[in-house]
């Protein structure tokens, strides 16, 4: 049975009221991108960039999973070969939607990481600036999450799977970050067969095999109940 390997954006969250990032009003409409999520702004203004991911933090904490989220956990439960989630959300709606096999390639809002040695510990619900580090005491406390310019994670292990891939879908990304862009092209040459499915065409739609547009509560599930029933 083949690997079927999934890469979700904002939009699959935007229906449990979390915003996007580049949809009208989203959050880079509020905040510079330069400003919030490079480690240069986190060097300038530590402070406003804190701000910036408590608010979101608690945000996160209060959404609840939707029917696309629980749809992909059904599918990991039901299809019979191996299911990847990678996602580039912050949030852990996945996991809460009841999925495993989740790889956070941008980083978890859940997590706090020390600039100065890279030990990592769960993030209390407000960080503040000079939040020391428990492993070597230096005050360089950050967000564990992955601003432009820094290397996302686990790229080997994301590769290797998309070596795999008969199947990879993208879902709610505007297909406008890199390398998230780009696994498209590296699942097309697994000879995977490629679908995307967004509230509208990404920046990269044509280069899929097949596109499926409307919200995604409405298109993930109808998609999934198709897979399944389709073996
Ligand atoms: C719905 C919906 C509904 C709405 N239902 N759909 C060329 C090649 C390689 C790299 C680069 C390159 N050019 C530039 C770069 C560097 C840079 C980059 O990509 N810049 C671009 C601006 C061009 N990339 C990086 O720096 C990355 N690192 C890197 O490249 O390292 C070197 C490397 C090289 C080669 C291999 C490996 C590595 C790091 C990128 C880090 C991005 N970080 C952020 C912040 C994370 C923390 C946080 O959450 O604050 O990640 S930025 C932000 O964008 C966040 C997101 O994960 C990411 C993607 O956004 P996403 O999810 O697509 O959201 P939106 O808002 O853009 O789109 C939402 C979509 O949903 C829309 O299409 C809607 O239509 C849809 N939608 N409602 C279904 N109900």
């Amino acid at each position: 049975m083949g690997k079927i390997v999934i890469l979700t954006g904002a939009g699959i969250s935007a229906e449990s009221g979390l915003g996007t990032f580049r949809d009208e009003g989203g959050l880079w409409a509020q905040h510079r991108v330069e400003d919030v999520a490079t480690p240069e702004g986190f060097s300038r203004n530590p402070a406003l960039v804190h701000d910036f991911y408590n608010a979101r933090r608690v945000q996160a904490a209060k959404a609840k999973p939707n029917a696309a989220h629980e749809a992909l956990a059904r599918l990991q439960k039901n299809y019979p070969g191996e299911v990847v989630i990678v996602t580039q959300n912050v949030d852990s709606l996945h996991e809460a939607g009841g999925a495993s096999n989740v790889i956070h390639m941008h980083g978890t809002l859940a997590g706090a990481l020390c600039a100065a040695c890279d030990h990592r510990w769960p993030a209390p619900p407000q960080m503040a600036v000079g939040e020391t580090c428990p492993a070597c005491a230096a005050p360089t406390a950050r967000p564990d999450v992955v601003w432009f310019g820094e290397m996302p994670y686990q790229m080997d292990v994301i590769y290797d799977h998309l070596a795999e891939a008969t199947l990879f879908a993208a879902i709610g990304t505007s297909g406008q970050v890199y390398p998230a862009a780009a696994f498209v092209y590296e699942a097309m040459q697994s000879g995977a067969h490629t679908v995307e499915l967004n509230l509208e065409p990404s920046t990269g739609a044509a280069s899929f095999d097949e596109v499926i547009l409307g919200p995604a509560t409405e298109t993930v599930p109808r998609w999934i109940e198709g897979l399944l029933n389709r073996r």
